[in-house]
């Protein structure tokens, strides 16, 4: 009972079984980091997005109430991050341009995950280089870290030995489309390119 074919097939079975475990594992790993929408109708849904106070990049307080009636596009960054943030925000101000008048009725914003370094003066110098448009929004760490908490982004200091910036901040890079009362629509992970951007937020206007 246990020759060649039978030890054949047991092993067969293991490593099948073994797949089976591994798929299932990325798969619960890749479902928990896609952002679901507060529309998917069943139950436990989870929210993305909710109220806001923040500092904007001229020093005033503001709250999400402040772009109410307007669709807030919103990417998380930061003024140090070496790629990642230039290239969503780059195509971010692509696809602005690309939307033309019409894209009065959406506000881009940056919102820090590095409160400490990126002050009011600093948000200011960085989101100009990207877009008129574009505002950017700081805060203290607590008001940072709640907005973080309310759109599911995560973030985390590391930090860097051989720089003189001292730590860098691992963030996840989706950007969000909420509608004129704040409530979430669609998002983008950040190499989505500039005409499929432009696209989806004029199928939302
Ligand atoms: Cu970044």
């Amino acid at each position: 009972m246990s020759g060649p074919a039978q030890r054949g097939l047991l092993r067969g079975l293991v490593i099948t079984a073994v797949l089976a475990v591994l798929a299932l594992g990325a798969y619960v790993v890749f479902a928990s980091l896609i952002p679901r929408s507060s529309q998917d109708g069943g139950s436990g849904q989870v929210t993305i997005g909710g109220p806001f106070e923040l500092v904007d990049h001229e020093g005033r307080t503001v709250t999400d109430r402040d772009f109410a009636g307007r669709l807030m596009l919103i990417y998380f960054g930061f003024t140090n991050c070496p790629d990642i943030c230039p290239t969503g925000l780059q195509t971010m101000a692509i696809a602005m341009d690309e939307l033309g008048a019409a894209g009065e009725k959406v506000q881009p914003l940056l919102i820090t995950v590095d409160p400490e370094r990126d002050t009011p003066a600093v948000m200011k110098e960085y989101v100009q280089a990207f877009h008129e448009r574009l505002v950017g929004l700081t805060g203290t760490p607590e008001q940072i870290a709640k907005v973080a908490r309310e759109y599911r982004v995560y973030y985390q200091k590391v930090a860097l030995k051989d720089s003189s910036l001292g730590y860098s901040v691992d963030h996840s890079g989706f950007i969000y489309l909420m509608d004129g009362e704040g409530k979430y629509l669609t998002h983008f992970r950040h190499d989505t390119t500039p005409e499929q951007m432009a696209e989806r937020i004029k199928s939302k206007l």
